[in-house]
């Protein structure tokens, strides 16, 4: 039996109070907001998984690119002994990466879905019997408080999610980052690319509809959870390329005027027609911000790889 441990840092009923605390906010202020971690239940995760399946969508096959064309190149700068995961759902482009490192001993996959946890250790284990697989039900953008692990230890945050992070999030969460490095550690961060902006709204607008579907599952999400009434035929899907922000941003506008109850918080809240809630940002980067940035944390690139048409990047950085 290899050894697998679970461990669930977040109360069972936080995730309801985060969602409450979210939901009150974001829809009583104007513009109206909700932040893109409550796409994912069971059926959004199933949607974002069709998503990294669209010919429009480049991002998940980029990256896998460059996973698959560097993993050996990786593994020898950070010679790891230890992977830290954040937003690891099922594992399945790290693979590469964990064949590679030959002192692999340790995994540590955190993620806020049990179920993406659990298929993925099986999977690796099955392939790594020895390997130490420690996976964290946990909320990444909260502060980590990570098993003591093996060093040199390797975080990855692959998909670019962490273009879902408004500026002042990622500052936050790249000095947490920084935090958790000792010397000899790295950070394995993906960034999607700035690129034309046809080809960026196309892979948030796409022809068969999967990303619609996507963005207004959160408001199913909202109707189960919260008791409210939102009428998902009444809403329309949005892809907004911003220059100045450089960011994407998914919206859900109401085709007409109406007003929706939200049982559990004792709240209405009225629609303008054409009124638009802003569901996700998803900022694409020059290899110049990505360098500031996580210089600002504290952190020195040390290497950046692209995928062969330069959609997306990979960046090593050191504390
Ligand atoms: C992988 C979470 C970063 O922002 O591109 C896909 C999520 N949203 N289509 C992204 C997403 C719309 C995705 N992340």
């Amino acid at each position: 039996m290899s050894p697998f441990l679970l461990t669930r840092t977040l109360p069972e009923d936080a995730t309801d109070a985060a969602l409450r605390a979210d939901v009150l906010s974001g829809l009583t202020r104007h513009p109206k907001t909700l932040p893109p971690k409550w796409f994912y239940d069971a059926r959004g995760s199933e949607l974002f998984e069709d998503i990294t399946r669209l010919p429009e969508y480049y991002p998940t096959r980029a990256e896998r690119e460059i996973l698959e064309e560097r993993a050996e190149e990786i593994a020898a700068v950070s010679g790891a002994r230890t992977v830290i995961e954040l937003g690891s759902g099922s594992s399945e482009k790290t693979r590469h990466l964990l064949e590679a490192l030959d002192g692999l001993e340790s995994y540590v996959p955190v993620d806020v879905s049990e179920s993406a946890l659990t298929g993925a250790a099986e999977a690796l284990l099955a392939e790594h019997p020895g390997l130490s697989v420690h996976a964290l039900i946990a909320d990444f953008t909260g502060g980590l408080a990570l098993p003591g692990t093996p060093g040199p230890r390797l975080v990855a945050f692959l998909g670019g999610t962490i273009g879902n992070l408004l500026p002042e999030e990622r500052a936050g969460f790249l000095h947490s980052v920084r935090s958790l490095l000792s010397p000899g550690d790295a950070l394995l961060l993906g960034t999607d690319l700035v690129k034309d902006e046809e080809t960026l709204v196309a892979a948030y607008d796409d022809a068969s509809g999967v990303t619609a579907a996507f963005n207004k599952n959160v408001l199913n999400v909202v109707n189960r959870e919260l008791g409210a009434d939102f009428p998902l035929e009444d809403f329309e899907h949005v892809a907004v390329w911003n220059p100045e922000k450089r960011w994407i941003e998914m919206r859900l506008r109401a085709r007409r005027a109406l007003s929706v109850k939200i049982r559990e918080l004792d709240l209405v809240v009225p629609f303008e027609a054409g009124e638009e809630l802003r569901t996700e940002v998803s900022a694409k980067f020059r290899q110049e911000d990505v360098r500031e940035e996580l210089a600002a944390a504290g952190l020195q690139l040390a290497q950046w790889w692209t995928d062969a048409e330069g959609r997306f990047a990979l960046s090593l950085a050191t504390a």
